[in-house]
């Protein structure tokens, strides 16, 4: 059986890499490959699997842990993909919290699976505004030091690093963030996408459809510090169905929704990793879907509703620097103001709030 390619995207929460692998996805599909996708969350209900799926992409789940704790899970995820499509290309989206990939996931499955897969170079995807705070280039609220430390080692161990949102950048922005990225993290080579208009996705794919993940050493990790990082973020999953007695307008309820979240977490002094939401009615394949990746930016549609609704299925991921149990306070109290607000009615059918525990790699191979 020829090789499949397994084509793993990391990068900080929110810095599109599910956006960009719907792209990469369209261009195989286009290709005529078949193409499996894998998501990858600390718990259920996720927004991105719901994004993914609604473009009519096969995608496996891995929920309550990230790939390199839970190696055998992606495995088994490639295997359910296998038996139902046939993937040739796997593209792979490990949470945006998790480092120490390359030594925890893309080594041990070329040393357990070769035969089975083609492991491309490991692509970084960066977001202009945060990479400029972080490194210094642009002032602005980040994170504690040590959620940088994790977002720096994420650099650290990039075969690419994607300079993703092109859009929002003039030439000279652009200038200086690649010319500091060259300088700090020279073992990468750099590309520039948006991956929201599909601007260099075929330039990228062209530095990791043919290459091999190489063989260097793998990158020293404090795990201590990477536990400490992660910890410091709190996560929110709500998953609930919202009914009116009549039809309703999704896209202005989710909007009412996103805008409430972002007051209340402003209000708190809360620095927003990622917040997103998604709306879709039980019956079709109608879908909004908002975003909002840090507290001083704005909360942008991705996807909108083309129809009113009388019920659907409304699903919250936030996650932020801060204490799970106050998140979860503010998600659900904004979350049951913009209901009466709009003359609606909701029923929670999953909530939880945690932090990410310590992570534990299956494997960590210390070279490829
Ligand atoms: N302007 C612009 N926005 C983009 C681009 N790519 C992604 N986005 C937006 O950035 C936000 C986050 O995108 P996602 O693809 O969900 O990011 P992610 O990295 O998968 O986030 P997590 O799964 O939470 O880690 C969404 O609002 C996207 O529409 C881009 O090229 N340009
Ligand atoms: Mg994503």
């Amino acid at each position: 059986m020829p090789k499949a390619r397994y084509i793993m995207v990391g990068g900080f929460l929110g810095a599109g890499k599910t956006t960009a692998l719907l792209k990469l996805g369209e261009r195989f599909r286009e290709k005529g490959l078949r193409v499996g996708l894998i998501t990858n969350d600390q718990s259920v209900g996720l927004v991105d699997t719901t994004m993914l799926a609604n473009h009519d992409f096969p995608v496996a789940e891995i929920t309550g842990g990230c790939f390199c704790c839970k190696f055998n899970s992606l495995t088994e995820a490639a295997d359910e993909l296998n038996a139902a499509d046939k993937p040739d290309v796997f593209l792979a989206e490990p949470v945006g919290s998790c480092t120490d990939l390359v030594a925890t996931v893309a080594y041990p499955l070329r040393r357990l699976y070769g035969e089975q897969f083609h492991i491309a170079p490991y692509s970084v995807l960066v977001d202009p505004v945060r990479a400029e705070r972080i490194l210094g280039l642009a002032s602005g609220k980040s994170f504690s030091p040590k959620v940088v430390y994790i977002y720096r080692k994420q650099l650290e161990e990039a075969d690419v690093i994607v300079v993703n949102k092109l859009d929002t950048l003039d030439a000279e922005r652009v200038r200086r963030l690649t010319a500091a990225l060259m300088s700090e993290f020279p073992q990468a080579k750099i590309v520039c996408t948006s991956a929201r208009s599909g601007t260099g996705i075929d330039d990228w794919a062209l530095l990791i459809e043919g290459g091999e993940q190489g063989t260097r050493p793998a990158m020293e990790v404090d795990y201590d510090t990477y536990a400490d990082g992660e910890a410091l973020l709190g996560w929110v999953n709500v998953t609930a169905s919202v009914n009116a007695p009549g039809l309703f307008d999704g896209n202005l309820f989710v909007s009412k929704l996103m805008t409430g979240l972002h007051t209340g977490l402003s209000g708190h002094g809360i620095e927003v990793a990622h917040l997103k939401a998604t709306l879709s009615p039980y019956e079709g394949s109608d879908l909004a879907v908002m975003n909002l990746t840090r507290t001083d930016g704005n909360a942008e549609p991705s996807h909108i509703l083309a129809d009113e609704l009388e019920s659907g299925e409304l699903i919250i991921n936030l996650r932020a620097e801060s204490d799970p149990a106050t998140l979860r306070e503010i998600t659900e109290k904004v979350l049951a103001a913009t209901v009466v607000g709009l003359g609606l009615e909701h029923d929670i059918e999953h909530a939880e709030a945690f932090r990410p525990g310590r992570p534990v790699p299956t494997h960590r191979d210390v070279t490829g």
